[in-house]
């Protein structure tokens, strides 16, 4: 049984050696080797990974939730309170900035409003400074970049809410 293996494989490998000369076989083995080189250049699909990765939502502790669109300040949600409420000890001003930011859970426009918490010094966790629809300082309602607690008793800024207004009208 070995023996006729043995016979089968030599015959074989000696067919082989019979039709394929040296320089043949070293330009085979050469295509070879370039092509494992260049396999990692190929292009890969990444893009499709990162666009999974982006449609798990942002949570309300992180800048890029959807109701911070326009926000310019430290994020409630890391400060003791939560995104919409002020955390203890501290008081939402009554005047506010104003904006709309797309929900892509429900694909509709909001109106938010930025109200500045009042009477703590500044809480520093989760700055966050996205500013759509933003203008310049010098058109005040248009822009973020104040302290609306100025009208409050206690001028300290703390921390931002964001609080959902109504759906904006197309
Ligand atoms: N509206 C947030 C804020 C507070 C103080 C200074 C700049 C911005």
């Amino acid at each position: 049984m070995m023996r006729r293996f043995d016979r089968l494989f030599e015959h074989s490998t000696r067919s082989l050696a019979q039709r394929t000369s040296r320089r043949s076989l070293l330009a085979s083995l050469g295509q070879v080797l370039t092509g494992a080189a260049l396999l990692p250049l190929l292009p890969i699909d990444r893009a499709s990974r990162a666009h999974a990765a982006s449609d798990s939502p942002a949570s309300p502790e992180s800048c890029d939730y959807w109701k911070y669109c326009a926000i310019d300040g430290f994020l409630c949600s890391c400060c003791g309170g939560t995104s919409s409420s002020c955390p203890p000890g501290t008081a939402a001003s009554p005047i506010f900035w104003i904006g709309t930011c797309h929900n892509a859970a429900d694909g509709r426009d909001y109106i938010v409003s930025y109200n500045d918490c009042c009477g703590k010094s500044g809480c520093s966790a989760c700055d966050c400074n996205r500013n759509e629809g933003e203008k310049p300082i010098y058109r005040p309602s248009r822009n973020n970049d104040l302290n609306w607690c100025m009208a409050n008793a206690n001028v300290n800024y703390h921390c931002t809410v964001s609080v959902i207004l109504g759906v904006a009208e197309k």
